[in-house]
């Protein structure tokens, strides 16, 4: 992703709009709907994007979070809340241009055997399968690291990737690390990532929001910035612009 230098005003001014216009997409994610097993899941024609991850993790939270709305995607202390793929619309005045997908944790220990082969199976087939595929965020506690169970999915998507598939680990519960940890979780995740996005992220502390949303707003317009949305997204009166 290109990032405006914030060292110069245009560059400020630039990240300003991005950011805004970042936010406001996100914020207009609404339930699309729900589904137990893949067959069920309707065909889309738009960008998806998954988030996937151990149970716990907090990708139901990440989703809130992003899309600035408390309880579209249900987030929960008890690992496992998260039993069915669901899926969020996003796009200004009501045209959807993209899909969040909402994904239940795997690892959980309290599921039995056969019930966590079976959904790794279906994650599994979801992730190799999913047709409108475009983004994948691996949402990771950075106190745990990558289990084994996160490098088998970063594995299974391998060969999207080398055709293009995006994908993004999402370091999560940064507001539990330190700077110092937070930096040193950070470079030894960007060593294990072959080449793929990875950042620090809080809901608690709001840190990485802006960033993110503008990472998938990216991956979602790759063709770039259409007049009307600049326009919707530029600073409003209230903040006012000096020459
Ligand atoms: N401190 C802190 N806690 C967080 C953060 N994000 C999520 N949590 C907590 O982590 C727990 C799990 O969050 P969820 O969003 O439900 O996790 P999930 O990955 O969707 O879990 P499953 O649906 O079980 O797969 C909840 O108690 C959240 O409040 C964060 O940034 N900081
Ligand atoms: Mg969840």
């Amino acid at each position: 992703m290109t990032h405006a230098s914030p060292d110069t005003a245009a560059g400020k001014t630039q990240s300003l709009i991005d950011s805004k216009l970042a936010m406001g997409w996100m914020h207009t994610a609404r339930f699309f709907t729900t589904a137990a097993q893949l067959h069920q899941l309707p065909t889309v024609e738009v960008p998806e994007i998954a988030f996937v991850g151990r149970s716990n993790a907090g990708k139901s939270t990440c989703i809130n979070t992003l899309t600035q709305q408390k309880q579209l995607a249900f987030a929960s202390k008890k690992p496992g809340r998260t039993q069915h793929i669901n899926l969020f619309a996003l796009g200004k005045q009501g045209v959807t241009d993209a899909v969040l997908a909402d994904l239940p944790g795997y690892g959980y220990a309290a599921v039995s055997r056969s019930d966590k082969e079976r959904w790794q199976r279906v994650m599994l087939n979801y992730l190799i399968s999913r047709e409108s595929l475009t983004a994948v965020v691996l949402l990771c506690d950075p106190r745990l690291g990558l289990t084994e169970l996160d490098e088998a999915l970063l594995e299974a998507i391998r060969p999207r990737v080398e055709q293009g598939l995006r994908f993004l680990i999402l370091l999560t519960k940064a507001d539990k690390l330190t700077r110092a940890e937070q930096a040193k979780v950070l470079s030894i995740t960007r060593l294990n990532a072959g080449g793929g996005e990875v950042r620090m992220f809080s809901a608690l502390k709001k840190q990485g929001v802006d960033d993110v949303a503008q990472l998938l707003w990216h991956w979602c317009h790759p063709e770039g910035l259409q007049p009307a949305a600049v326009a919707d997204a530029t600073p409003a009166a209230e903040e006012p612009q000096q020459k």
